[in-house]
């Protein structure tokens, strides 16, 4: 799976990488960068669900990337077509106007399909499909952006990799979880570290530990195992899991810079 990502980043001019504006540490692939700037291929970071973090946050982390890094982004809310236009500019000044070939990429559930349709959209110069220049593959379209750039059609997934919280923050998929209950309380009490209040207001119940609140989702929503007739966390974990992944929780991390004491 990484092979394929690794193959678009090679035919692409630049490398777009969707972070989770929650998360965007947690969701930054030093790999993929690496190989990125190893192929002499320039980058662009996305900060995207922009909608679920305060806009000084954003910006603390556009500042952040780019003085700590020299690295540019933008943030965005793919969903909300929220800042589409300066990410197309963004793409544009990068490519100094240059015909160029560009890659979203990033781990599962960041966004980059959304993004991709956010762009296709009805601001777009151009809708349709445009076959291969060189090594023509009918699964492989680029799309038109702007007069001289172009992208995949296909996003570049990575793989989730790391321990269990990063991999369900970076997208792990929850029905191929043997047992959700688990990394769903882990994904709580990371949340909980910046915003209980969030989850209070979800799911609209108080709680004073991770388990209960699973319970209590159970025990709203009527989920109960059959022979128990205890409340369902299984599903309830699913539940959080999901939901997390689809954009409706809102917290917010601060850039390392913003942490230290000096
Ligand atoms: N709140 C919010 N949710 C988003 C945003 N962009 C994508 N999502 C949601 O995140 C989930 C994954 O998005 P998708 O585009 O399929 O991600 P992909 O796996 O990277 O292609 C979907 O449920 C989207 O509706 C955004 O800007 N804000
Ligand atoms: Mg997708």
């Amino acid at each position: 799976m990484l092979g394929e990502v690794i193959k678009l980043i090679k035919r692409s001019d630049l490398i777009v990488e969707v972070l989770d504006a929650r998360e965007p540490s947690l969701t930054r692939s030093k790999k993929i960068e690496d190989i990125s700037i190893k192929n002499g291929k320039k980058i662009l970071l996305i900060l995207n669900k922009g909608d679920l973090v305060p806009l000084w946050v954003l910006k603390a982390w556009k500042d952040y990337f780019k003085e700590e890094e020299n690295i540019e982004s933008v943030y965005m809310s793919a969903t909300s077509h929220l800042g589409t236009k300066l990410l197309r500019d963004t793409m544009k000044s990068i490519l100094k106007g240059d015909k160029g070939i560009v890659v979203f990429v990033g781990y599962p559930k960041s966004g980059k399909s959304s993004i991709i349709n956010a762009l296709k959209g009805k601001h777009s110069a151009q809708t349709s499909a445009h076959p291969l220049e060189y090594g023509y593959t009918k699964s492989l379209q680029l799309f038109k952006i702007d007069k001289k750039i172009y992208a995949w059609d296909t996003p570049g997934v990575i793989p989730p990799d790391g321990d269990e919280l990063e991999k369900i923050i970076r997208g792990s998929n929850v029905d191929l979880l043997e047992d959700p209950v688990k990394p769903a309380l882990i994904l709580i009490n990371r949340i909980i570290e910046f915003s209980k209040e969030s989850l209070i207001h979800v799911y609209k119940v108080d709680f004073s530990n991770p388990y209960e609140l699973l319970e209590k989702i159970a025990i709203k929503r009527g989920w109960f195992y059959k022979s128990t007739k205890e409340p369902n966390i299984d599903m309830a974990a699913k539940a959080i899991i999901r939901d997390y992944h689809e954009g409706k929780i809102a917290y917010y991390t601060l850039p390392p810079s913003l942490y230290r004491d000096d």
